[in-house]
């Protein structure tokens, strides 16, 4: 399998520690959405990443496509339950997660990249405010180890690369409102299978 994309995006890092955690072996293509947007679009014609390339030459596309697939591989060890009030449990803290994230993102994008003059500081605070919302329903949650079920889920591995992601592009948004996403990121990073897949550069 080749995961295209770089860790820098908390999308592809959730594909890349997820494949990590289940012990299915990857090759990364760290391709960037601004400089190689013409080989990403092979896979993915929206040019965005993550897309996980199968051995067949099948591309899956988007991370939660992605690991849904990858979840059905993983039987009994995937990191989302099967059925239930434990699947609904988990699945509100992911998409949780991954609204923060995805907020998160367009907040840098907003703040960061848009040319001089054009900026919209409302429409940044109010991103940045529906992410620390998001960040902050999860902070209230994390009473324990985990997010969910005492035990390692989809939701502290999505929560934990939305975190990193802000607190290295845009670490004044966190500035110490979220103290048990912050340890709850050091310690799911002491663990290589994670902290391995944090973006080196
Ligand atoms: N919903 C998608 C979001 C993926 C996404 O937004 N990726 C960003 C990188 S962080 C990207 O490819 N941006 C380029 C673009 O959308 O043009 C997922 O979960 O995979």
């Amino acid at each position: 399998m080749q995961l295209i994309g770089r860790t820098l995006s908390p999308f592809v890092r959730r594909v890349a520690v997820t494949l990590n955690i289940y012990g299915m072996p990857f090759e990364s293509l760290a391709l960037s959405t601004m400089t190689d947007a013409d080989t990403i679009r092979r896979s993915n014609p929206l040019g965005r990443v993550p897309a996980l390339l199968l051995d067949d030459g099948e591309a899956l596309v988007d991370s939660s496509a992605i690991l849904d697939h990858l979840d059905e591989q993983a039987g009994a060890a995937a990191l989302i339950p099967r059925h239930g009030a434990e699947r609904r449990l988990v699945l509100r803290a992911v998409m949780l997660a991954l609204g923060a994230t995805e907020k998160s993102v367009s907040a840098y994008y907003e703040g960061q990249r848009r040319p001089e003059g054009l900026s919209w500081p409302e429409g940044l605070a109010n991103l940045e405010a529906q992410a620390q919302a998001g960040f902050g329903a999860l902070e209230a949650m994390l009473t324990g180890d985990h997010l969910c079920l005492g035990r390692l889920t989809q939701a502290d591995v999505t929560v934990v690369c939305g975190h990193d992601f802000v607190a290295r592009m845009m670490p004044r948004m966190l500035e110490g409102r979220f103290p048990r996403l912050a340890a709850l990121s050091a310690r799911l990073n002491a663990d290589a299978r994670i902290g391995a897949t944090a973006f080196q550069g």
